[in-house]
C-alpha cells in the first residue's frame, strides 16, 4: 500500500502540482494539465511509461508479467471499486480474449483512459462511474 500511494503522490507532483507543487488545484489548473494529453505528443508515452510502473508495482502481484482477474480486482480495489463492478472492465481490458490481461493491454487501456476522446472500451479502465 505504500507503493501505491508513493506512486499516486509522484504522480499528483508530475500531473497536477505543477512546478509550483500546489497542493490543491481548481478546476482550470485540471483542464489545463489534462490538455497536455493532447497538446504534447511525447506526453502519451509518459504515461505509458508510468503505467507500466503501476503494473510491474501495484497491479501484478506476483510478478508473472499478466494480470489475473483477481489481480485487477485487487487494483481497482485500490480506488474503492467494489468487486462486483470488476468483471465488465476487465473483460474490456482482456483485448485478445484469453482471460488475463497482459502489460501492454493494461497500458493501452490505461493511456486511452486518458488520452482518447471516443467511446472506447479504455473507458473502463478505474471501473465504472457511478453517478
Ligand atoms: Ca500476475
Ligand atoms: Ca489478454
Amino acid at each position: 500500500m505504500e507503493t501505491y500511494m508513493d506512486l499516486v503522490n509522484y504522480a499528483w507532483d508530475y500531473f497536477w502540482a505543477g512546478p509550483e507543487k500546489k497542493v490543491n488545484v481548481t478546476f482550470w489548473d485540471c483542464v489545463h494539465n489534462y490538455a497536455r494529453t493532447f497538446r504534447q505528443p511525447a506526453f502519451q508515452e509518459e504515461q505509458r511509461k508510468w503505467f507500466y510502473v503501476y503494473f510491474d508495482k501495484i497491479a501484478d502481484k506476483n510478478g508473472d508479467g499478466i494480470l489475473t482477474r483477481k489481480e485487477y480486482e485487487e487494483f481497482l480495489g485500490l480506488v474503492g471499486v467494489h468487486p462486483l463492478s470488476v468483471p465488465p472492465s476487465f473483460e474490456a481490458l482482456d483485448t485478445d480474449g484469453d482471460g488475463q490481461i497482459s502489460k501492454e493491454e493494461f497500458a493501452n487501456a490505461a493511456v486511452g483512459f486518458f488520452c482518447c476522446t471516443a467511446d472506447t472500451p479504455a473507458k473502463l479502465f478505474w471501473g465504472p462511474f457511478l453517478a
